[in-house]
């Protein structure tokens, strides 16, 4: 089965491409997809409207992820936020600075935050598949470890990062594997109709 992939973030098609490849799902990212105004209110409005786009721009089906970092001590900021939490124009390391530095007087047993991720998918006859992922953590004191991207040295796992975890260690605990193995699923009752 193919699908385009709504998304202008290479990490985020990396991760795709290594998960669904093996199920048989093919991903491809159109040339030229318009930017999204990402201005819903929850994960799932904003993976819905990167999808939609995509699928109007393509006419294909269209598979988008809208992720991001809830952390508890901040009533769950950055959340929809994570990827502008510091800025338009801010980098990985700015985001965590910021971030550890909201948290600087925070002790472990209070740094618990989730990853989550919310996977759409639109078809052209406008049928819809949300299938939502997440994963408990809780945010290091300082960065740890080389892989990755994002948030990943920062959030932990148990005692590791996700950037000490190689890709398939992370793919197996993390919110975007367990919302691909969740949409798996989903497609198949979806194909099974
Ligand atoms: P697209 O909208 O084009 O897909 P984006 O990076 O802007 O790309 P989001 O709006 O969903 O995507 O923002 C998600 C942000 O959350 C992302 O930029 C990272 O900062 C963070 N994030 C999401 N998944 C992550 C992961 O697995 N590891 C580390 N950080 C992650």
């Amino acid at each position: 089965m193919q699908f385009v992939l709504a998304t202008h973030n290479q990490n985020k098609v990396h991760e795709f491409s290594r998960m669904l490849a093996p199920l048989g799902i093919d991903i491809s990212v159109p040339d030229g997809l318009p930017e999204v105004e990402e201005n819903g209110t929850t994960f799932e409005e904003n993976a819905f409207l990167k999808a939609a786009s995509a699928c109007r721009f393509t006419g294909k089906p269209a598979v988008a992820d809208d992720s991001g970092l809830c952390v508890h001590e901040l009533n769950g900021q950055p959340g929809i936020h994570s990827a502008r939490y510091a800025g338009e124009y801010a980098t990985d390391a700015d985001r965590i600075v910021k971030l550890l530095n909201a948290l600087r007087n925070v002790p472990q047993p209070d740094r618990l935050a989730k990853f989550v991720c919310v996977i759409c998918c639109v078809f052209p006859n406008g049928d819809i598949i949300t299938s939502r992922g997440e994963c408990e953590g809780s945010i290091a004191f300082a960065p740890q470890g080389n892989d990755g991207f994002g948030y990943d040295p920062v959030f932990l796992v148990g005692e590791r990062s996700f950037a000490q975890m190689n890709a398939e260690q992370k793919d197996a605990v993390s919110h975007r594997g367990n919302a691909l193995r969740l949409f798996q699923k989903d497609l198949q009752a979806y194909c099974a109709k």
